[in-house]
């Protein structure tokens, strides 16, 4: 859909507003130069379910021209990763996305410049043809065939990952209860920490395997999982290569998630950040769109944890995990992909000497101030030029509407059609 060419045109008509821009940041930040690279680096892999209108209860609303095989979610990305140059990796989720022809989809791939970061099982729906149900639980199920059936299915999804080159298995399971008395809560775990086990003696030794956790939903008197604590547990029980995933609206409101994040990165568990909104709960709403301070402060822990000699916390893998029913989903993705970006680029600007001089003199006032500095610095114009350098576009949003997109998504695929997926 775009090519060189658009993207230079596009750029050339943004070009002197840019340069102003980018003049001011280099005047202000010493280190607009590293700070520049460090975004080019900065890569954000796109989950294959965050490409359709995403749908609650109530209703779901399609956007139209939603992709609904793998090939079509490949070339979504594959246009976002072209206008921002900084999401390019994916993330599938099984059995939703599994390839028809391994050898065609790698091709694709390779088209695109992309690459499939990791996989994701599904126990938390059944499937057609699937003997047992997972009604009342997955890998905590008191029935042995129940977990077994749950334990081949994510050894299965790792097969698939293998064939395409993922490294990750993410697991996140729905598993819990919604009455008291209906689960027991020592054994549910406790079979939830074999079942991991066991699924994690099937992974490549170079893989790492993600433990998400979240608080409630599906179920809404306990999950099996429902804090960084839990994760962190099974993770180390299973083995060095289970990593703790924080995914930012997996939090009841007014958690301290950079703490957590402090607390992960400084015992080394810290492996996968799911970013989105997160106003109530798993909302998966735009990253940044309503509490951009709070995004800034966690952005500032998982940065002075990436600066630091002395933390032995493993490179995260960093992606979107968003899919709502209000937006164009490209549209929302390349807001998200912007404010991530932004707010890296706001905490790579903190004095961290200063900042820890400032804590060790106990001088409240200057430590929030050197943060709230950092905060207030505008650092679109570093996120843009990074872009730009990358092969993309400085204002990747406004190439998307320039070309028509969505238009022409619903010219190829029609305006029923519907992304598999939630
Ligand atoms: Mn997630």
């Amino acid at each position: 859909m775009v090519d060189q060419a658009f993207i230079e045109q596009q750029n050339q008509e943004k070009h002197v507003q840019h340069q102003r821009r980018l003049a001011y940041c280099f005047s202000e930040i010493a280190h607009a130069e590293a700070i520049i690279e460090q975004l080019m680096a900065f890569q954000i892999a796109i989950p294959s379910w965050a490409l359709g209108a995403g749908g609650t209860r109530f209703g779901r609303f399609s956007i139209g021209g939603e992709p609904s095989t793998l090939n079509q979610k490949i070339a979504d990305i594959g246009l976002i990763h072209a206008l921002c140059q900084s999401a390019n990796a994916i993330s599938l989720h099984i059995p939703w996305d599994i390839p028809q022809d391994v050898a065609a989809t790698k091709q694709l791939l390779a088209q695109y410049g992309l690459s499939i970061d990791s996989v994701n099982s599904n126990t938390f729906q059944d499937q057609a043809n699937q003997p047992f149900s997972y009604k009342f639980g997955s890998l905590c199920s008191h029935q042995a065939h129940v977990r077994q059936q749950a334990i081949q299915h994510n050894t299965d999804c790792i097969e698939y990952g293998k064939a395409l080159g993922a490294k990750i298995h993410t697991v996140w399971l729905a598993d819990g209860s919604n009455f008291p008395g209906q689960q027991h809560f020592r054994h549910a775990y406790q079979h939830t920490a074999n079942s991991l086990s066991e699924i994690y003696q099937s992974m490549p030794t170079d893989w790492t395997m993600l433990i998400e956790y979240k608080p409630y939903e599906p179920n809404f008197y306990s999950m099996v999982i429902p804090d960084w604590g839990t994760s962190y547990s099974l993770c180390q029980q299973i083995g060095s290569n289970a990593q703790v995933l924080v995914d930012l609206g997996h939090h009841l409101p007014n958690t301290n998630i950079e703490q957590i994040v402090g607390r992960l990165t400084h015992f080394g568990r810290l492996g996968g950040f799911h970013f989105n909104g997160s106003m109530y709960g798993d909302d998966d709403l735009t990253t940044g769109s309503t509490r951009p301070f709070q995004l800034f402060l966690i952005f500032n822990e998982l940065v002075d944890a990436m600066t630091d000699s002395t933390v032995t916390n493993p490179p995260i893998a960093w992606m979107i995990d968003a899919s709502h029913n209000t937006k164009d989903p490209i549209e929302d993705l390349l807001q998200s992909v912007q404010n991530i970006l932004v707010t890296y680029a706001k905490a790579l600007l903190v004095d961290r000497a200063a900042l820890t001089a400032a804590q060790l003199n106990n001088d409240v006032v200057s430590a929030e101030e050197l943060l709230r500095d950092a905060f207030a610095t505008d650092t679109r114009a570093l996120v843009s030029e990074a872009m730009r350098r990358a092969g993309g576009c400085l204002d990747p949003i406004a190439a998307f509407r320039a070309v028509a997109g969505r238009q022409r998504l619903i010219d190829a695929r029609g305006k029923l059609s519907v992304a598999t997926g939630l």
